[in-house]
């Protein structure tokens, strides 16, 4: 019922050319996959050139991040309208990095998520608790409050567009990854939540992803959890024989 969705979320990590080399690799590795929807989520600098190779095929391509307004005078950031024309379908908000380094608050995250689909991009929304939090035992309120304030005025029929993308960041970047028992509970509680707010038929349309030390050896795993939906995965996604290997496991 819910079609898997693989993220590659690169980070500053390539160059225009180190893009496309990647693209060029991973168009040969896995043609044409329509059973997972895989999504690049590529720095600024490389989504022009990527939507002119990726055109046509059905890998889709994504933003990591955007700013909530509609233009004007923000020094350095770049707009819904932007990603759109330069061929966006999806845009992550919120990621933890965002959070922790940029000021980014549930605040900013809902104002984004209303930008982006004001433009038609859909939102990777991520949440997820930190180690302190983890160990108070308040991990599933912690996430169930990101989750309320990031869909706030969020309309019903947007809501079954959204992807959730569950990170702990304790299990970011740092080879711990939360079991899989432990990441499904969590999603099954944000599908939950999804349902109390917006009816049980539109939680059930909801995609939840899990993130966080992602790789082809847990994958597999982590997906046969009823209520993970897919993967938004960092340093794995980086190679594109990891990526098509990722994109097999989701399956
Ligand atoms: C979490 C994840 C990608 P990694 O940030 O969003 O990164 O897979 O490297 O832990």
């Amino acid at each position: 019922m819910r079609k898997p969705i693989l993220a590659g979320n690169w980070k500053m990590f390539k160059t225009v050319a180190q893009a496309q080399s990647f693209v060029e690799h991973l168009q040969q590795l896995a043609p044409n996959t329509t059973d997972v929807e895989a999504v690049l989520c590529a720095p600024a600098t490389s989504l022009y050139a990527l939507n002119n190779l990726l055109a046509g095929g059905t890998i889709k391509l994504a933003a990591q991040n955007l700013h909530q307004a509609e233009e004007g005078a923000y020094t350095g950031e770049v707009s819904a309208l932007m990603l759109k024309d330069v061929g966006c379908s999806y845009v992550i908000i919120g990621h933890s990095e965002r959070r922790q380094y940029f000021g980014e608050t549930d605040d900013t995250v809902n104002q984004k998520v209303h930008a982006a689909f004001k433009h038609g991009l859909l939102p990777i929304i991520c949440v997820g608790e930190d180690l302190d939090q983890r160990n108070q035992g308040i991990t599933k309120n912690w996430v169930e409050e990101q989750v309320r304030a990031a869909l706030a005025n969020v309309s019903a029929d947007d809501v079954s567009r959204v992807v959730i993308a569950y990170e702990p960041i304790w299990a970011i970047g740092t080879g711990q990854t939360a079991t899989a028992q432990d990441a499904g509970d969590v999603c099954t509680h944000i599908r939950q939540v999804a349902s109390e707010m917006y009816g049980k038929e539109k939680g059930d349309l909801l995609r939840i992803q899990y993130g966080g030390s992602v790789k082809p050896e847990n994958i597999a795993e982590l997906m046969a959890q009823p209520d993970i939906d897919g993967a938004l995965v960092g340093g794995a996604s980086l190679d594109p024989g990891s990526f098509a290997k990722l994109l097999q496991g989701a399956l």
